[in-house]
């Protein structure tokens, strides 16, 4: 079929530290349940991501650590790059934007805009640390909330309450440097004008596409549009980041937010070139459909400033959607990288080997959608234990042993069917078309928890029917019927499970000897026939008290 081309991308992680469980709940694995059922409804699908490695944030760690950002950003890069790998988040390209590619498209895109006469040059005063001779832009300021009163409001964004920011609107800044209260001091920047998007933005998000958004993300850029737009800085005085490609801004670069987004585009044409195609399409084309996969902190950056600049170049498409999640708290608190309160992927992959779909699956079923939302070892383990080993792992390894003990593993053809076996056939073949509906809607932890409901109703067909008793029976020709049927649910769940625990969905295809199907070839008409199927082997496996005391214990200890 291969209908429909996507651009997929979820948020270009900072590459300052490594990427816990709240980073994957809110964009990655909703990203990447995404990518994979398009890849297999057979849509061309580029899902694009990588390390945003500029800002004020790599030279602030840089500084903590006693080493340089180079070297930051290289050590995160490696381990969050390799993280996403084993955890199985199956990026097309995961790029980085220190990349000579990145700082081309960047600069072009400065320079384009520029020429188009989109930015405003102004000097104003801006916060100045006298000590450090440096200008205190984004997180290398704090101070007090205008809004809300929080007491360590960065200059660029408060995040207590959401609220962006300017850092001359702090009350008692303090600059991150050298704890010295700013003075203030004349510098010039280049603005994006928002405030000239208003109207474009008005119609294309609040009217024309009014009900696409989630309401989230439509009651957050909503205020922010009401609120009124006003210009925004894209440059800053700092030494780390992509030089203004013009002769009168030295020792100016890009704001980091001004060439993030564009690292996208730059990750885009990196894969494509690598893969000898036109990356063009993938950005331009009006039938692409463009979906911006992040957190709630990330939304008017997505939703307002990126598609302004998009829309600025007359030649990019708009996003069609910017499905964000709202945030995973861990155990009743907010997950804190500084007091260590959180679950780094990197040691979950090593303190469970092997077990990336069990949390694949709980970060989705428990996903933060709509509302914020608790991570706790004791649900990981009960949703594990209850839902993937009681249900999901148990109708599977029964019909497996079944068939090897009835049939000598194969399939059985059956010549009789009866109604409640028609009604059967009918309600599990109308799975992949419901779960790929909600999917297609970002509809992630219903799409998940249906899975669960086939398994369900396969384990009620067998215990219903109860081949055990019948095979013993004169009826005992029956049997082939019900073990046929129940493998055609075992083989339905290896193609839905795909998206959402793609370890799981090889295993059960291994054991039932069948390659890739598929989303969209699995109909009544057309199901899945089964031959001579392997032996069974474990796909889930329980886990034990002594591992989640072991992780509280951890948790709690701060390591
Ligand atoms: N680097 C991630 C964050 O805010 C930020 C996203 C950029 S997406 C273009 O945590
Ligand atoms: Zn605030």
């Amino acid at each position: 079929m291969g209908s429909k081309r996507y651009t997929v991308t979820a948020a270009l992680p900072y590459a300052n530290g490594p990427i816990h469980i709240g980073h994957l709940a809110g964009a990655y694995v909703p990203a990447d349940i995404f990518s994979r059922y398009l890849r297999l409804c057979d849509h061309d699908v580029a899902f694009i991501c990588g390390s945003d490695e500029h800002g004020a944030a790599i030279p602030i760690r840089a500084k903590k650590d006693g080493i340089s950002p180079k070297e930051v950003i290289d050590k995160y890069h490696l381990l969050i790059k390799k993280s996403f790998s084993e955890f199985g988040i199956s990026f097309d390209n995961y790029s980085r934007t220190s990349s000579k590619i990145h700082h081309q498209t960047a600069q072009e895109f400065f320079k384009d805009l520029n020429s188009k006469n989109i930015f405003l040059e102004k000097e104003s005063e801006q916060l100045y640390d006298e000590a450090e001779n440096q200008f205190l832009a984004d997180r290398y300021v704090v101070g007090e909330c205008p809004k809300c009163g929080f007491k360590e409001a960065y200059g660029d964004q408060c995040e207590s309450c959401g609220s962006s920011l300017n850092p001359t609107e702090l009350i008692n800044p303090k600059s991150k440097l050298s704890g010295n209260k700013p003075v203030f001091k004349k510098t010039k920047h280049w603005f994006l004008p928002l405030n000239n998007f208003e109207s474009f933005l008005k119609k294309w998000f609040l009217v024309e596409n009014k009900d696409k958004w989630k309401t989230n993300v439509f009651g957050q850029v909503k205020s922010w549009i009401n609120e009124g737009l006003k210009p925004r800085a894209i440059t800053r005085d700092l030494d780390w980041g992509i030089p203004v490609p013009l002769d009168d801004a030295d020792n100016k670069v890009l704001y980091v937010w001004f060439d993030a987004p564009i690292g996208y585009i730059s990750a885009t044409k990196e894969w494509a070139l690598s893969k000898n195609k036109n990356w063009e399409p993938y950005w331009k084309d009006d039938k692409t459909q463009l979906i911006h996969f992040i957190g709630k902190d990330n939304i008017v950056f997505h939703c307002i400033i990126f598609p302004s600049i998009l829309k600025a170049t007359n030649e990019y498409i708009l996003p069609e959607n910017v499905p964000a999640n709202e945030f995973l708290n861990l155990e009743g608190r907010k997950i804190s990288t500084s007091k260590n309160w959180a679950i780094w992927l990197h040691e979950y992959l090593v303190d469970f080997p092997y077990m990336q779909d069990p949390l694949r699956y709980t970060l989705t079923s428990n996903a933060p959608e709509n509302k914020d939302n608790d991570f706790t070892w004791k649900d990981f383990q009960a949703k594990n234990n209850n839902e993937l080993v009681a249900i999901f792992g148990n109708f599977v390894n029964r019909v497996v042993v079944l068939t090897h003990k009835y049939y000598d593993g194969n399939s059985p053809e059956f010549s009789e069917i009866n109604d409640s076996d028609k009604e059967i056939l009918r309600e599990i073949y109308s799975f992949p078309k419901i779960i790929g509906d909600l999917i297609e809607n970002y509809k992630f932890r219903d799409a998940v928890n249906t899975v669960i409901d086939l398994a369900r109703t396969g384990n009620k067909y067998l215990a219903d029917e109860e081949p055990w008793k019948l095979i013993k029976t004169e009826k005992s020709e029956r049997v082939k019927t019900i073990m046929n049927i129940s493998l055609q649910i075992c083989a339905i769940l290896g193609l839905v499970c795909e998206p959402f625990m793609p370890s799981t969905s090889e295993k059960l295809k291994n054991i039932l000897n069948i390659g890739t199907i598929s989303w969209n070839d699995v109909s009544l008409e057309n199901p899945i026939n089964l031959k001579k199927i392997n032996k069974a082997e474990l796909i889930f496996r329980k886990i034990e008290d002594e591992e989640i005391e072991r992780q509280l214990q951890k948790l709690n200890e701060g390591k």
